[in-house]
């Protein structure tokens, strides 16, 4: 983790606003980095941005704005610069040497937060792997307050200052070994999956800070730490859908996403993810109440492009939407997104509406069947309630008639198993 002492270390954020881009985009970026930052507990002593054609290659920002950012670090006594970027290691380590004031980009922010709010240790591997993986392309000549004693970066545990002085070979071997135990979990969780395979998956997906968690709790019951606060969630967490019926319905709720997610982070936490990429429908929740959900909606569309779920189905559920209090605002978001349910995490009955469409998704999926079993198979009438939804039973002079609704997959089973009973051909 970021060695900082206890006391808070004051900060200078810094943004740069590339002309092509829409100013509010970095404004919003920026306030994103300084929530990041306040997770953190840095004090935050000011920021600014500059607006360029384009970054420049060796020091991002120009000159003349270094100048200025070298001044506002000795006046204000500042300890630690932010960047809303990501900097080559050349960039960061001129920039540095320049200002002569610890200076840390974006994923490497993101990357301490994953760290101090990682508790199993899977999500700690696939952190510290993230953080390994940052690390190895600036070992060389790394970055002049690395080799400080005091206000260095190191990683989370095992990942530490120390480590920073070990060679690229030992990197490079923990990043192996790391990687081997995660596919080893990875593995485990398929055989987990494979056992859920008779029953509906959700994934909850979204921006960090949605609301997915408390979403989450408010459709199954549970008590899963929601926070106001960025990455509250790293680990995948699976539960049933209160009040349904056979099939079981699942919901997994997981980490959320954010703008320029380093993409080693999104790599390394693939498995975590997984319950995404084999859900049969996501729950793509947004924070309705956001000026900036578009970009929020954009950012969860794209990571999920990334680790291959774009392809599942996805009912868009903007939340929080107490917190819209504009008669106008509401009539603008009913009208954009008028294929979007509306929620709130605070109100039961929305709650239970949104519990109604995810069944109704998946009733629309059932197939309706008619099945006759002769009375000597009688036993057979027990696996049709386990496999699926018994609507109705008469015993007939002919044999037992069940209508009843079931998965595709289960429609194959049950053909599987009356074939091998010669019931049918
Ligand atoms: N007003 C209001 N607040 C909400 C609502 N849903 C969640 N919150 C609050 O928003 C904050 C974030 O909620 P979480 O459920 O932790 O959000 P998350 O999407 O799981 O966030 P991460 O796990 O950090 O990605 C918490 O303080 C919640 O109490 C809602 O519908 N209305
Ligand atoms: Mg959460």
């Amino acid at each position: 983790m970021i060695e900082y002492s206890q006391e808070n270390k004051k900060v200078y954020l810094l943004g740069v606003h590339l002309k092509s881009q829409k100013l509010e985009v970095t404004i919003s970026s920026l306030e994103e980095l300084e929530s990041i930052a306040r997770s953190l507990d840095f004090d935050i002593i000011g920021k600014m941005h500059q607006s360029r054609v384009s970054p420049d290659s060796k020091s991002y920002f120009g000159q003349g704005k270094l100048n200025q950012i070298k001044d506002i670090i000795a006046s204000e006594k500042i300890d630690i610069v932010l960047f809303d970027h990501d900097l080559s290691p050349n960039q960061g380590k001129y920039i540095e040497t320049y200002l002569d004031c610890l200076v840390l980009d974006r994923t490497q922010l993101i990357l301490e937060i994953f760290a101090q709010h990682a508790k199993t240790p899977e999500s700690k591997n696939q952190v510290e792997l993230a953080q390994l993986k940052y690390m190895l392309p600036r070992l060389v000549g790394m970055w002049a307050h690395l080799d400080r004693e005091k206000g260095g970066i190191g990683a989370s545990k095992g990942t530490g200052e120390k480590q920073i002085n070990i060679d690229r070979t030992l990197i490079r071997k923990r990043i192996h070994h790391l990687e081997a135990t995660l596919q080893k979990v990875a593995m485990e969780r398929k055989v987990q999956n494979k056992k859920r395979s008779d029953c509906f998956q959700v994934g909850i997906v979204g921006y960090t800070n949605a609301g997915k968690t408390s979403l989450m709790n408010g459709l199954t019951g549970v008590e899963l730490l929601a926070q106001d606060k960025l990455f509250a969630t790293l680990e995948s967490t699976t539960r049933i859908l209160s009040d349904t019926q056979s099939p079981n319905i699942l919901l997994s709720d997981t980490v959320g996403f954010i703008r320029n997610l380093p993409h080693s982070l999104v790599a390394s936490f693939r498995s975590t993810l997984s319950v995404v990429r084999d859900a049969d429908l996501l729950l793509h929740v947004v924070d309705g109440s956001s000026p900036d959900l578009k970009e929020h909606i954009r950012t969860t569309e794209e990571v999920l492009k990334e680790i291959g779920a774009s392809n599942i189905p996805v009912l868009l559920v903007l939340n929080k939407i107490d917190q819209v209090i504009e008669e106008m605002d509401s009539m603008i978001l009913t009208k954009e997104y008028a294929e979007a349910i509306f929620c709130s995490a605070r109100n039961e009955e929305l709650i239970n509406l949104l519990k109604q469409k995810i069944t109704h998704f998946f009733n629309q999926k059932m197939i309706q069947k008619e099945t006759t079993i002769p009375y000597r198979h009688a036993g057979l009438v027990s696996k049709l309630y386990q496999i699926s939804r018994v609507e109705n039973i008469a015993y007939e002079e002919h044999g037992i008639q069940v209508s009843h609704a079931m998965t595709q997959i289960n429609e194959r089973i049950l053909e599987k198993i009356l074939h091998e009973m010669s019931l049918i051909n």
